[in-house]
């Protein structure tokens, strides 16, 4: 799917006069690639309806690293926009196993006001469209009663340090739980973090860590060694950092532990 005038899958209820629920929704196996607003999937709302136990898993997200154009009339072109504008909860929302390419804004957003619970877990980020002056970034934890877990992802950031698109924003302190991520940076003064209004650098990887608690069990930031990224082979070499660097999070896996990243090393 592609090329989509706005969002690619959009699951949005709105506007409706009565509270409904919307769940047990699955998103699995797509290609979605270049669209103008959302290139992967939306889930959202502005009402009170309940969503819950939707699954977005084994999808690859992309766009154009080379495209000049921005998003217009002031949308933010997410790979992924998660946003309740409600009061009804958004919970149960589960994104896993997805590639995510190249985005122009952010690969994951969870934003809004109203309540959310969101497992962004064992996802691949790569790189960023590098024409963007505006990012968020990879992944962004902005709404003030987002609940999220990011766990078991690989973050890939080929960013400039002039861009400001580290690969983690928290904006409101709370309980997001940040663990077992395989950070790497390519310009390796480009912003790693930031939390609230606390960036950090590189440098900072063991200040952030006593800081925020976030990343304790997570390797030092370190290239996680794709098998082909320019061709598209997202999988690990041996000898990848990010081999049995995971925690068990009830996904199979090979080898002593959980893989961090979409793919499990397969000797
Ligand atoms: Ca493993």
């Amino acid at each position: 799917m592609h090329d989509c005038g706005n969002e690619s899958i959009s699951l949005v209820m709105n506007d409706e006069q009565v509270s409904l629920l919307f769940e047990n929704i699955t998103v699995e196996n797509n290609i979605l690639y270049n669209s103008y607003k959302v290139t992967g999937v939306q889930i959202g709302q502005s009402s009170t309806n309940t969503y819950r136990n939707f699954h977005i898993r084994n999808n690859l997200i992309y766009d154009d690293p080379d495209a000049t154009v921005t998003a217009p009339e002031g949308f933010e072109h997410h790979s992924i926009d998660i946003w309740n504008e409600g009061t009804g909860t958004i919970e149960d929302i589960n994104i896993y196993n997805n590639v995510i390419l190249y985005t122009t804004y952010s690969c994951i957003e969870v934003g809004d006001t109203g309540p959310m619970t969101v497992n962004i877990h064992n996802n691949t980020f790569y790189g960023v469209n590098l024409n963007q002056t505006d990012y968020l970034a990879l992944v962004g934890i902005t709404g003030p009663s987002a609940n999220a877990t990011v766990i078991n992802n690989i973050f890939y950031n080929d960013s400039a340090s002039s861009q400001n698109c580290e690969n983690i924003y928290v904006q409101y302190a709370g309980t997001t739980q940040i663990e077992y991520n395989l950070h790497y940076l390519v310009d390796q003064n480009a912003r790693l973090i930031l939390i609230v209004s606390d960036e950090y650098y590189l440098s900072d990887w063991s200040v952030y860590l006593a800081d925020t608690g976030y990343d304790i069990n997570s390797p030092v930031p370190d290239d996680p060694l794709f098998v082909d990224s320019d061709n598209g082979d997202f999988s690990l070499q041996a000898g990848s950092p990010a081999i049995d660097a995971g925690t068990d999070l009830g996904y199979p896996f090979q080898g002593i532990a959980p893989d961090i990243g979409a793919f499990e090393y397969v000797p």
